[in-house]
């Protein structure tokens, strides 16, 4: 069995499945009204809410490739298919599994359906995760005003593949004590040249998503402890870590999470 299943609900979901699925480590899935691996009317994706315990098993069978130790559901919350989808496989699968969860938010100019639809749905998330991170698309329009509205709705599956990385990797691989456990807010930072790590830092605690303390600091790079644990000297973490990997060459990596 895979140690980690990743669920890609709704259109949005499949999307960001399509940018995060791309290393053969998990068991990926997408569950939508079409073109999916899992295919599901809109209609039963609604039932979805009103189904509990091993029922569920038995309506939605799928649920059953799920049960890896750790499930990890991307979806854009709002639509019908992946907010009910979502919060059916927390409510099937808590205490089965540790699931954890990557959503984006509507825009506010969204309709008000769809608000209340992604309000909703973050409620009963919140009670059946273990983890989440809950990502709004507003800040998109103004921190990335550079790019088409297009080409800016792509990010999130960029963002959503940078910490799945981190989950494998230092997150959720138990090797850490750090616990992914609750809401969390974040940043992700690059850095190169000879301030790579302060500049990787500053570049992600200057992330729309990262509010609240404490924060701890994820990094990755061919880099050595010691130079890091210099520099967050000057930085409020209460914990950080470090990966060493060649993945990014001569850059850095630091994804920063907080409370
Ligand atoms: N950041 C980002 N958000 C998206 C993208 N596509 C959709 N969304 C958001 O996700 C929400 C849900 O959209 P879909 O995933 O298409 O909806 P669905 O779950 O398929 O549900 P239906 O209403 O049944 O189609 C939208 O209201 C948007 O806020 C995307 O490419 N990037
Ligand atoms: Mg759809």
């Amino acid at each position: 069995m895979d140690s980690f299943a990743i669920v890609g609900c709704g259109g949005a979901g499949l999307k960001f499945l399509k940018e995060v699925c791309i290393h053969n480590w998990a068991f990926c899935m997408g569950i939508n009204n079409s073109n999916s691996d899992i295919v599901i009317s809109r209609k039963n994706a609604m039932m979805g809410g009103s189904v509990y315990g091993d029922i569920a098993f038995e309506v939605f069978p799928w649920l059953n490739k799920l049960l890896s130790k750790n499930v990890i559901v991307l979806s854009g919350l709002g639509g019908v298919v992946g907010s009910n989808i979502s919060v059916l496989i927390g409510k099937a699968l808590h205490g089965r599994a540790n699931v954890y969860g990557l959503f984006s938010e509507p825009f506010s100019f969204e309709s008000p359906e769809r608000s209340e639809r992604a309000r909703i749905a973050k409620d009963n998330i919140m009670k059946y995760y273990r983890g989440v991170i809950f990502i709004s698309n507003d800040p998109l329009s103004k921190y990335y005003s550079n790019l088409s509205m297009i080409e800016s709705m792509k990010i999130h599956g960029v963002i959503m593949k940078h910490i799945i990385t981190d989950f494998r990797t230092m997150i959720l691989n138990g090797y850490t004590p750090f616990r992914f456990e609750g809401r969390f807010g974040f940043g992700i930072g690059f850095g190169t040249g000879r301030h790579r790590i302060n500049l990787a830092i500053q570049d992600a605690l200057d992330s729309p998503w990262l509010t609240g303390e404490p924060k701890y600091a994820f990094f990755s790079g061919e880099v050595d402890k010691e130079d890091i644990a210099v520099v967050v000297r000057d930085y409020p973490f209460k914990e950080w870590y470090l990966y060493r990997t060649k993945e990014y060459g001569d850059e850095i990596k630091v994804t920063v999470l907080s409370r």
